[in-house]
């Protein structure tokens, strides 16, 4: 196969960032007053101003030559028609089919799923609206007042973040907990918060054989079968969300009360399945139809606009631009919006599980960097803490500012306050502050040529560091549901191009096979001698210090 970097958009950005890389962003900007028309797009009601990048009209358009040469477009339509987009786990990725609005069929394997999908969708309809009007009972007679989730990684970090994003819209009397670590802590800490009579448990996984979630599920139903209730009562307090029916069945939940998907559901792509019942809870069912009506209008874009105008790819091809031929490997998410505050750990997982590989499809070795680290925190917070090193550090850090206009609670002058932060941080990293510019300043303030002199250096600012703004009305279900969906077609196409799986995880499954068989040993409990000297010195000072060695 031809590597990207083989490919000719790919030389030619490379001779091109050669001709760029000087020109700064306050030029670019001095140069052409129309430079925010230019460089916008709107979609799915979200608005991307990403005109604060280091990018000329020639810069896009050879971006989109090597979007072109990489087939992005076609990539884009064979993952919405289920081809085999993930070879290695030998699947299609069609979490669009679950948000699939239209009467389109969606056909694999020779089947159209839809009719799966809609049943799985009206049985959870009517299984959270029971829960949500009262009517579904504990084994005391009481209605629910708290749902506590069990899942970890695309079983939780998705709905954790939605349930969290929506609160505003969140059902009264439900109060919604996420357990995913095995740490007990976190599990006990949350028992004690919840009353078994009125506590329903979602058990959420994909495989149902996840250590952590298994771990934590069973500590649960013991905790409930300690109360008044009996083994009978189980099947009023415990559902379970899973493609497993044998070890759903087998665990001890009632076949009745497990909400299907299925393996063409990436588990960090799941938030639109049964996995997101945490939200269909919260939030009520229409709502989370409108959230889905939302992923659908920004599917429909990323499938039919063309490659210039398509948001997530133009997203994608400035990650590439920065992280291939600007040496940027770190990305900021910085949603001011306090709602949003688990968007980026949800994102983290997203893209960083997606793309953080070093092989191409057909398995030979990446020649070029692939997945930029991602992180973030909301702003306003973030300025108080790591702005200083995306400011004044030595590394460049592409960030994406995301902004809801219209807070859901208005109050005094804060959503203006909050505003301003934003467009000022985007226009300071831009702008930076030059020396003469800080000489104006101090001087106007009185500072004395000695301060002046010995101050600039510090208190100067480079600028010239890039970000987009995406901005969006209000963070309704809908916004939501487009705000995700965009960022999952940014991950495919930056797949696409790195031509890379973005839907398989085999570092996660490393993860659990090796913890298990370190946990049989620390079971045995005998001397350790089977690993290098550092992880049998660890695991036997363990045993030793909780006493378990002889
Ligand atoms: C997501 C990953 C991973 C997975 C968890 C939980 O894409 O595969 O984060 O979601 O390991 O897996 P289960 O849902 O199977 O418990």
């Amino acid at each position: 196969m031809t590597h990207p970097v083989d490919l000719d958009a790919w030389k030619a950005l490379a001779a091109h960032h050669d001709d760029v890389k000087s020109t700064t962003l306050r030029d670019l900007f001095a140069a052409d007053d129309a430079r925010f028309e230019k460089f916008q797009l709107s979609a799915a009601g979200l608005f991307l101003d990403y005109s604060k990048n280091h990018i000329t009209e020639k810069t896009r358009d050879n971006l989109v030559e090597l979007a072109e040469e990489c087939q992005v477009q076609s990539r884009l339509q064979g993952m919405f028609d289920g081809d085999i987009v993930n070879p290695t786990e030998a699947r299609p990725a069609l979490h669009t089919a679950l948000r699939n609005r239209g009467d389109k069929p969606v056909v694999v394997a020779g089947e159209d799923v839809m009719p799966d999908v809609k049943s799985v969708l009206s049985r959870l309809r009517v299984f959270t609206d029971k829960v949500r009007d009262g009517s579904w009972l504990g084994f005391t007679g009481k209605p629910i007042t708290d749902v506590v989730n069990i899942g970890i990684g695309g079983s939780d970090l998705g709905p954790l973040m939605a349930v969290e994003a929506l609160a505003p819209f969140a059902h009264a009397r439900l109060t919604m907990h996420f357990v995913s670590n095995v740490d007990g802590s976190h599990m006990v800490s949350t028992l004690k918060k919840v009353n078994p009579e009125t506590t329903l448990f979602i058990v959420a996984s994909k495989t149902f054989s996840t250590q952590e979630t298994l771990t934590n599920a069973h500590s649960a139903r013991n905790w409930f079968l300690e109360s008044e209730a009996s083994d009978a009562d189980v099947s009023k307090h415990f559902v379970a969300l899973s493609t497993n029916h044998e070890a759903v069945v087998e665990f001890g939940i009632d076949a009745d009360n497990m909400f299907g998907f299925w393996d063409w559901v990436g588990g960090r792509y799941s938030l639109w399945s049964a996995i997101g019942m945490p939200l269909m809870l919260s939030v009520g069912m229409d709502r989370f139809e409108q959230f889905l009506q939302g992923a659908h209008d920004m599917d429909e874009h990323a499938r039919t606009a063309p490659l210039s105008e398509n948001m997530p790819v133009m997203l994608a091809l400035l990650t590439v631009w920065y992280n291939n031929f600007w040496s940027a490997h770190s990305h900021l998410i910085a949603p001011y919006d306090q709602y949003l505050h688990r968007f980026p750990a949800y994102l983290q997982q997203l893209t960083m599980e997606s793309n953080g590989k070093s092989v191409h499809i057909d398995g030979s070795p990446v020649t070029c960097a692939t997945g930029p680290v991602v992180w973030g925190e909301p702003g306003t917070n973030g300025q108080h803490a790591y702005f200083q090193l995306v400011h004044q550090g030595t590394h460049l850090i592409p960030t994406d500012f995301i902004m809801a206009l219209e807070s859901l609670n208005p109050l005094g002058s804060h959503q203006d306050l909050l505003m301003a932060n934003c467009f000022a941080q985007s226009e300071a990293l831009m702008m930076g502050k030059t020396k003469e510019e800080l000489r104006a300043e101090m001087q106007e303030a009185g500072a004395s040529e000695e301060a002046i002199e010995s101050l600039s250096g510090h208190r100067s600012f480079s600028g010239n560091r890039p970000s987009n703004t995406v901005l969006v009305q209000q963070l309704t279900p809908h916004a939501l549901g487009a705000l995700i969906a965009l960022y999952e077609h940014k991950v495919f196409v930056e797949a696409a191009i790195w031509d890379i799986n973005p839907f398989d995880q085999w570092g996660v499954e490393l993860g659990k096979q090796l913890a298990k068989s370190i946990h049989q040993e620390i079971d045995v409990a005998t001397t350790v001698t089977s690993h290098d000297s550092s992880t049998n010195g660890l695991i036997n000072r363990a045993l030793k210090l909780k006493n378990l060695l002889a």
